[in-house]
């Protein structure tokens, strides 16, 4: 009897088999212990995606699941019960997975420590539940963010000091988008890599390897409302935009959409340092510093005007910095209007 030959079942079947998983232990070449970590962990982070995405294509139909709290965040935000949601299914799927010992998130002031009485494991997730939160009640896209990073020392103070690390130190970073699908792109320092949740499968299934960012793109995208609140040298660049052809506008008032246009079709994401908010209003830990990582490695950059995002050393969890993201070209572009003023401003004054 000759051996077993599976039919040919072609592309399909071979690819409802590669999930997430088993994409993080072939990324890894590894079944080591740390690669089973990262397997693990991302597995996690899908359930969690799952979970939150059931509950939005459900609100609108739910009582109490739309709306404000009532309560404003460390960021001076109203909170959304949204918000809150899909920050407590993150703990919820961490708590009892012996894989993290403490949560950091935009909607929490301090990291939220696993208990003694739970599984302690030796990695931190770093996230924003729903980035976005603004689109919620509309319908429109929101997304959440993570980046995971090693515990670094005991933090028996439970200050979370380590965390004050650059972009360098985490180990991987990723986004989950929820749109007309699901959509978790994630990287661990092997490529960006983009998955679809088949919700007849309830599993994220590969859809596109090494993602590469264009070096250039037509998008730019921006919040032009704040076009006063800008440094002369940014206005300077939307001038540019505005007079060159080529260019087209698309903002959605939620990173993970903007950014994955970005990602995907070329061109840049700014949000710039304002009067109001000089250093800009996205968080570093859990919002740039992940796209940060993912942009660098499909081959793109993030800055903050003056240094990459990625060397950024934070003084506190929740610091915040401008970002500018996307292709390289355009970037630059960016930046080169910064350096422009820098010159005129120091010739001014050595004058
Ligand atoms: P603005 C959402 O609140 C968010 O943090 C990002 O998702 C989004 O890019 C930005 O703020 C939108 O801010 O000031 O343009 O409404």
């Amino acid at each position: 009897m000759a051996d077993y030959q599976p039919a040919d079942s072609g592309f399909a079947l071979d690819r409802d088999c590669k999930t997430l998983s088993r994409h993080v232990l072939e990324q890894l070449h590894s079944f080591g212990p740390e690669a089973q970590d990262l397997s693990a962990l991302m597995n996690r982070i899908a359930l969690a995606g799952k979970l939150i995405a059931r509950h939005l294509s459900r609100a609108g139909l739910m009582e109490s699941a739309l709306g404000f709290t009532g309560e404003t965040n460390v960021q001076g935000e109203a909170v959304k019960k949204m918000d809150i949601y899909a920050n407590d299914v993150f703990i919820s799927v961490f708590k009892q997975s012996g894989l993290v010992c403490r949560l950091a998130s935009e909607e929490m002031e301090k990291p939220y420590y696993i208990p003694e009485n739970c599984p302690i494991g030796r990695y931190t997730l770093l996230y924003d539940p729903i980035d976005g939160s603004s689109n919620v009640d509309i319908n429109l896209n929101v997304g959440s963010i993570f980046s995971i990073r090693r515990q670094q020392g005991d933090d028996l103070d439970h200050t979370g000091a380590d965390l004050l690390q650059d972009g360098h130190q985490q180990l991987a970073a990723g986004y989950i988008l929820y749109g007309p699908s699901t959509v978790l792109v994630y990287s661990i320092g092997r490529g960006v890599h983009a998955f679809v949740l088949d919700p007849s499968l309830g599993e994220f299934i590969l859809a596109t390897e090494d993602i590469r960012v264009p070096a250039h793109g037509p998008t730019y995208s921006v919040n032009e409302g704040n076009f006063w609140q800008w440094e002369d040298a940014i206005r300077d660049f939307t001038r540019y935009v505005h007079r060159h052809d080529g260019y087209s506008a698309r903002y959605t008032g939620a990173l993970v959409a903007d950014f994955h246009r970005i990602l995907t079709q070329g061109g840049v994401f700014l949000y710039p340092g304002t009067t109001k908010k000089p250093e800009g209003k996205l968080r570093l830990l859990y919002e740039t510093a992940p796209l940060a990582f993912l942009i660098e490695q499909a081959g793109g950059r993030a800055s903050t005007g003056h240094e990459d995002i990625m060397s950024v050393m934070p003084g506190e969890i929740h610091q915040r910095t401008p970002f500018i993201v996307g292709s390289t070209d355009d970037v630059a572009l960016v930046e080169s209007f910064i350096q422009d003023h820098s010159r005129r401003q120091s010739t001014l004054l050595s004058t």
